[in-house]
């Protein structure tokens, strides 16, 4: 109530949050968490109702605001101040060399994009970004577009996100999704949370933990802090029942060192080999792989386990005995697993964990990616793909009515090393927060301002819209609260959570401002004035989102009858062959396990490895407030988490000033004065707020496959400023 109560004010507030989630209302913008069947009239966490009051807050981004602050002045603020300035209300305007905003129609706009794509000397010097808030429909015609233009880079906010867990999954069990429903929380034995903070980042997936250990369930924590949510959990709608008690979700929390997850994934497959019911019927006849990984796990010490994972044999045992005893397993992953060099292995070490089992397609078993974006697991099943397969191309083809460019595009990495060979002319972002979510920071600038054009289509003004091109445009943009009117009325969108249901969203609010537009119309316009209509009629078919969808069906599998299945009460899931049939699409049919050796994790005597993390009042880039509640900090976000040990080895109190360096190939990239303060995490390791340290993570540090920044595998060392502990305080 409090976050609504400031921003929207008290009839807004109540209006706006009893329509979250609900069937006939919108899709919460925050995480990608699927509804319940039966939903009560508060389906929204606290992190919800700050997305969607940060969304619905009145418009102040004008012509005004622009010529009152300019861009160096801007550029000085915060982020947290820049996204309170409020919603962007009108198209705008940055000439070249000029230090302000200005108004533009959005007829000049949309010419001023398609003169500058029509005058590249080839398409691929277009590239097309896309953050998982867009809709499927916007995104569905958005790719139409770019692929009618002859490109396919359309990079997304996925590539720096879940990757890893789709190229991990999908060379192993054929599909790059998770195969649980949320009803498989309620009958499964054992559940592993590893490498996520759902407390923070998917507070509803707190009630399925609940219910779940209600059933029976054990929960096994795997990560380098003891985060607050699965330690100490009080349901927030316990209150009303004045049930203050809190309950640790977790029944055994496994404090992993950073990237020890491959050594303790090993060391648990040993005990479940040794211990542990196989489902040998299952691994005879639908696996392959099997006896290699045999033949690995052997070779593998149990003194490497130990030593590279942090922990002691008797708790690797234990949680190991516990996944040897359950009949069904359900594994839970986030960033903690993706964001690293080893982030495509280690999430097929968690398939073969899951697999010598047959924890997978059978009730209450199976894998959970917790995807991060609300839509962002639906633009990529509506071809946000820079590197689409063929049979994937070929639907759209056929749906579509005209060829598709085959050659792959380029990801977000290799877009920032595009643009900084000036390969680019025309960068255009639908959504996110480009600048600031991108690795290198300063890399990723120069990178941005050696592009001719930048467009960033937005809700809200973020440093993207600061750090542009020679020349750039913001278009504003309805969000997910808002009603969406065309010709033939008001329109819904569908969106795709975690879990592969399709759904609608309608937002019900007033839009923010008269002069922005929603993103399929914005699409739509650009499309017909760059590539016109000889393909598709553009502004026909936004018109009326039921034609889009048409559009859909006809492209794309698993979306037969789209327009009325969609219109059922909760939707309809899209086709999963390893969920419901037991049957993998990889080229043998079979499901593989995979043999890896152990990654390399040891860093030099004086280098520590640092992670960067979400506090608990921020949405990505979105800087909602300072504070980490529920780690306890408070007022700064330039702060670096450290072992108490390690702080007293160097004769640091808390809050000593320091600068962090990071180090890469011979290279070094330098954060000056952080405050450290003592935290519980494993000695050697430390962690810092994204997107604060994202200056810290090199370019070309990625993880192998994926291409996925390792924003939670940084080598650093850390420079005190001088000031050290006194005695007494040693
Ligand atoms: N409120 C809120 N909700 C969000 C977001 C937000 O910013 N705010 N962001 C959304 C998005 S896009 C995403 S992708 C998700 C992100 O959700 P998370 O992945 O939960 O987010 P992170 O803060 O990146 O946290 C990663 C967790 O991994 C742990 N970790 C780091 N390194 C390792 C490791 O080597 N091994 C193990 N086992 N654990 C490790 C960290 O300690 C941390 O608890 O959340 C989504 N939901
Ligand atoms: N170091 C480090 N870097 C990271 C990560 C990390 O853990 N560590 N996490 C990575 C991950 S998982 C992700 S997903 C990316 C996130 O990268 P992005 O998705 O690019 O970033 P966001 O902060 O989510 O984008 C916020 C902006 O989106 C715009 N916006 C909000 N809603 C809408 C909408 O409905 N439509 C449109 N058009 N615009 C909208 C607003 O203007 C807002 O300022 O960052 C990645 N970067
Ligand atoms: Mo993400």
């Amino acid at each position: 109530m409090v976050h609504g109560l400031t921003k929207m004010g008290p009839t807004k507030t109540i209006k706006t949050l009893l329509m979250v989630n609900q069937k006939d209302g919108f899709d919460c913008p925050g995480c990608a968490w699927p509804d319940p069947e039966h939903r009560t009239t508060f389906e929204f966490c606290e992190n919800g109702a700050k997305a969607v009051a940060d969304e619905a807050m009145p418009a102040r981004v004008n012509a005004a605001f622009f010529e009152q602050h300019s861009i160096s002045e801007l550029s000085a603020w915060p982020d947290y101040k820049l996204n309170r300035a409020g919603r962007l209300a009108e198209p705008m305007h940055l000439a070249e060399g000029s230090n302000h905003y200005s108004p533009i129609s959005w007829s000049d706009a949309i010419t001023l994009v398609s003169d500058r794509l029509n005058g590249m000397s080839s398409p691929d010097r277009g590239v097309f970004y896309t953050s998982g808030r867009t809709s499927n429909e916007a995104a569905f015609l958005y790719q139409a577009f770019v692929r009618s233009t002859g490109t396919n880079n359309l990079p997304d906010c996925s590539n720096m996100c879940h990757e890893s867990s789709g190229k991990g999954l999908g060379q192993t069990i054929g599909i790059g999704k998770g195969t649980v429903t949320l009803e498989d929380f309620n009958r499964s034995d054992v559940i592993v949370v590893i490498g996520q903070n759902p407390g923070t980042n998917h507070p509803r997936m707190l009630t399925a933990l609940r219910d779940a250990k209600h059933n029976g369930a054990s929960i096994i924590h795997v990560n380098p802090l003891p985060e607050a949510g699965l330690m100490a959990f009080k349901h927030p709608q316990d209150y009303m029942k004045a049930n203050f008690r809190s309950t640790s979700l977790a029944d055994l929390h496994l404090p992993v060192r950073i990237g020890g997850d491959a050594a303790l994934l090993k060391g648990l497959m040993k005990v479940v080999l040794r211990n542990g019911r196989l489902d040998r019927s299952f691994i005879d006849e639908q696996t392959t792989g099997f006896d290699q990984l045999k033949g690995n796990l052997a070779q593998t010490d149990w003194d490497d386990i130990i030593r590279d994972s942090g922990l002691e044999r008797e708790h690797i045992e234990r949680a190991g005995n516990m996944l040897a005893n359950s009949t069904a397993t359900i594994a839970c992953w986030a960033m903690g697993l993706t964001q690293h060099r080893n982030g495509v292995a280690v999430i097929q070490e968690v398939v073969n964990l899951l697999l010598m089992g047959g924890h997978v397609g059978r009730p209450g078993a199976g894998f959970c990616p917790v995807r991060g974006h609300s839509n962002v697991q639906g633009d990529r099943t509506v071809g946000i793909w820079e590197a689409p397969t063929d049979a994937f191309l070929d639907g759209l083809e056929l749906g579509l009515g005209f060829p598709m460019p085959r050659h792959h595009g380029h990801d977000v990495v290799r877009s920032i090393q595009a643009m900084k060979d000036g390969l680019v002319d025309v960068f255009f972002c639908m959504g996110g927060n480009f600048i600031s979510a991108a690795p290198d920071t300063t890399t990723t600038a120069d990178a941005m301002r050696n592009v001719p054009l930048t467009v960033q289509v937005s809700t809200k003004l973020n440093r993207s819209h600061l750090v542009t091109g020679k020349e750039a445009l913001i278009l504003p943009c309805l969000g997910r609260t808002e009603v969406d009117s065309q010709p033939s009325g008001h329109q819904f969108v569908t969106v795709e959570n975690s879990m592969g249901v399709v759904h609608r969203s309608e937002g019900k609010l007033k839009p923010a401002s008269k002069d922005i537009r929603s993103e399929p119309w914005i699409v739509a316009e650009l499309a017909h004035s760059t590539v016109g209509d000889q393909h598709l009629q553009w502004r026909h078919l936004v018109e009326d989102y039921d034609r889009v969808r048409d559009l859909m069906e006809g492209s794309l599998s698993g979306f037969d009858d789209y327009n009325s299945r969609v219109r059922q009460p909760n939707g309809f899931s899209l086709p999963n062959l390893p969920r419901d049939e037991r049957r993998f699409a990889t080229s043998d049919n079979k499901a593989h396990f995979t043999s890896h050796p152990l990654p390399d994790i040891d860093v030099e005597e004086d280098q520590f490895v640092l992670m960067t993390l979400r506090s608990h009042d921020q949405y990505n880039t979105t800087i909602y407030g300072l504070h980490d509640r529920y780690r306890g900090i408070h007022g700064n976000r330039r702060v670096l988490m450290m072992n108490a040990d390690d702080m007293v080895e160097r004769g640091w109190k808390s809050r000593t000033k320091v600068d962090i360096t990071s180090h890469f190939e011979g290279e070094q990239r330098t954060a000056r004065d952080w405050l450290v303060v003592p935290y519980e995490i494993p000695r050697g390791n430390l962690a810092a707020y994204f997107p604060e340290a994202n200056s810290l993570v090199p370019l070309n540090s990625t993880a192998d496959q994926s291409n996925t920044p390792t924003s939670k595998w940084i080598v650093v060392t850390v420079n005190g400023h001088g000031e050290s502990l006194t005695e007494e305080e040693e």
